[in-house]
This record gives structure tokens, sequence and C-alpha cells, in this order.
């Protein structure tokens, strides 16, 4: 029988716990909150750690949300941590404690939770963090290994749909020390962007026409049949096409050099940067491998994150895709980078501009029609 002490003693009870730090101050380390921005941008960091190991504090909160996906205004019912496809970068350095906020609105309609390839135990966390609609949950890991490593959410029976629905993000291991090529010298960077990409599977009507859901839970169904079929619709960076082209290029200057950070968490890709090269390539993404020099095109196998040093030479705008071409040309890989800065006619020179071919003096193909 609940008597109305006993009542009181639970609702009592009930209040320490949630009064109660989620987690146990049982970790003496100085605290710093990071404020999470959306990619292509990362939040400010140091590339070398100027002290000791911290806790690392992030938030992301679950945004269910309907979005556009190409210039045709094709729509989807998209499932996001704080409301980017990909979701944003996080940066520690080995030997950081990560702290996780996981925020599920009640506004939402899915249960979610968070699985970081870079954690070690618990699914990566998978199988701590569900959250239903209304719920939130505290997780903290140990950043071991150094590299860029994908999260993404995998909840029980759903886990492809929720990728591919958009809910993928990237966090980067430095070094305590900064990164090296592979004789020791330091490498560093003077900008960092994070290019995710996404498949796409956007149901058709009978008349070939893309449909539109009111929910995510609505598509599930018809969704799940494109799916299993293994053609994506839409092949896209940053969650939609030309969300990195035109107007939103990623921007630098002639000798800067640029960190590119590129994830696909559920199918294999090759980016490759149109006119330029990877300097040092961390093709698996992790930094205790000594990076692969002057790469053209590298690849980034489905689940994982890989991460590319360029230092531009050349102005002009480079056109950075997967160079499986046709996902690039027709379904959507592709970004640009606006360098600015003065071109070097040593590297590249146009000797003659295109023109009207001149008259041949004596052809080699008048010779082999002669000797027949
Ligand atoms: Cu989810």
């Amino acid at each position: 029988m609940i008597t109305r002490r006993t009542a009181l003693m639970g609702a009592a009870l009930a209040a320490m716990v949630i009064a109660a730090p989620a987690l146990a101050d049982d970790l003496k380390l100085p605290r710093e909150r990071v404020e999470l921005v959306a990619p292509p941008f990362v939040h400010p960091h140091d590339q070398i750690a100027k002290d000791g190991p911290k806790i690392m504090e992030f938030k992301l909160t679950v945004r269910e949300k309907e979005v556009v996906i190409d210039d045709n205004g094709t729509k989807m019912q998209a499932m996001t941590f704080n409301g980017s496809m990909p979701a944003p970068m996080m940066v520690v350095h080995e030997g950081d404690y990560v702290e996780l906020t996981l925020v599920n609105p009640e506004t939402n309609t899915m249960p979610h939770n968070i699985d970081f390839h870079a954690a070690t135990g618990g699914l990566g966390g998978g199988a701590l963090t569900h959250v239903n609609p209304g719920e939130q949950t505290v997780l903290r890991f140990k950043a071991t290994r150094p590299g860029v490593f994908v999260y993404h959410c995998a909840p029980e029976g759903m886990i492809p749909w929720h990728v591919v629905s958009g809910m993928h993000g990237t966090i980067m291991v430095l070094p305590r020390d900064g990164l090296k090529n592979a004789e020791g010298k330091p490498l560093h960077y003077d900008r960092i962007y994070y290019v995710g990409e996404n498949d796409l599977y956007i149901p058709k009507d009978e008349n070939g026409k893309y449909k539109t859901y009111d929910s995510p839970g609505e598509s599930f169904g018809d969704t799940i049949e494109v799916m299993r079929k293994l053609i994506p619709t839409h092949v896209v960076f940053n969650g939609r096409v030309g969300a990195l082209t035109g107007k939103n290029a990623m921007t630098a200057k002639v000798g800067e050099t640029v960190m590119i950070v590129h994830s696909e968490a559920n199918r294999d890709t090759r980016p490759h940067l149109i006119g330029g090269h990877g300097d040092y390539v961390w093709e698996t993404g992790k930094f205790n491998n000594p990076p692969a020099k002057d790469l053209e095109t590298w690849f980034v196998r489905g689940g994982s994150a890989g991460a590319a040093l360029y230092t531009f030479r050349q102005p002009g705008v480079y056109a950075y895709v997967n160079h499986n071409l046709i996902e690039a040309a027709e379904l959507g890989a592709t970004a640009h980078f606006k360098v600015d800065g003065e071109w070097n006619n040593d590297l590249m020179k146009q000797v003659v501009p295109p023109g009207p071919i001149p008259p041949a003096k004596s052809s080699a193909i008048d010779a082999t029609v002669l000797t027949r």
C-alpha cells in the first residue's frame, strides 16, 4: 500500500536523483563548454593542446524537420542533430573526456540515441543514450584514439533509416601535440572545413514525382523500400544539392593550408579536388597512421571520416567532388572552393588559347590514304 508519506518520500528521492549530477564528479579535471557550429564550419579550437586533459562539454538537440534537398524543391522528412546535415563537428584532444548532453525535445516523434565510433564500449554509447521525445541524457567517454570518427544515431530496428535521414556527424580527436607527417614534422592548417556526404532515398509516386510526407514516421515504409534497392536518388554534401557551391562555396587564399574532413556514415565515397591534390591525406582518418602524400583521389569507407591537408597554390574556383562523377554531376555530390590570390604561370600557363586548327602543310592522313 502506498501511503502519502511513502509517496512523498518517493517524490523526494526522485528529486534527489534528478538534482544530483547525472555523472558523479569523480574526475577532477577542468571543464570546457563548446558551442557547436553548423558545417562546413568548425568551432574554434587549438591544434596543439595548451594543457592537460579536460572534460569537453557538448550539447546536441535532435531536430526532426522537413528540409528541401535540391533546386527542384524536393522535400524530405529529415532527422538531425542540431538541425544540420551533417551534424556539427566536435574537436577534442586525445585523452580528453567528451561529455555530451543529448536532448530529444517532446515536439519530436521518434526515439533517438548516439553511437560514437571514437568511443569504447556500450555500442559506442548507443546503449546508454536512448532518449524518447521529452527526455535527455548525458554520456561521457574518454577520447583514447586520435583521428576523425563518425558519430550517428542508432536506434534499434531503425539504424540505417535514421542515418540516411541526416543523423550523422564527425568528432575530431587531435593528438595533444598536434598533427605530424610521416617524418614527425609538425603539420598545421589555416582553415578547416567539414564536408558530410549523405546518400538520400526519396520515394516517388506512380508518375515518377517525389512524394512528400507530414512526418518521418509516415515516410518510413516507402523510404525503406527505396533504401533496400541501394540506389540513392540524391548524393549530397551538407544536406542538399548546392549546399556548398556558388555563393555557398568554401573559401581560401593562395598559400593557405586547408584541412578538409569528409565523412560518409553509410556508403563509400572518393573525394577529389579538381585542379588540386591531397598534400597529406589520412585516408582512414586515424592520425596514428602516417598521412599519404600527393594523392589525386582518396577513398573514404562508408561509416568513416577521412582528413586531407592541401595548400592552395593557384586562385580560382575548384570543384571538390565525389569522383564517381555520376554521383557528383547528376546526383549532387559537388562542392566548390573559391580561392583568391596570384596566378602562378610556372605551374600552369595557357600557351596558345583555343582557336581554329591551322591548315596542315603535309598531313599524315594524306600519307596514309596514299599507301592504301
Ligand atoms: Cu535518430
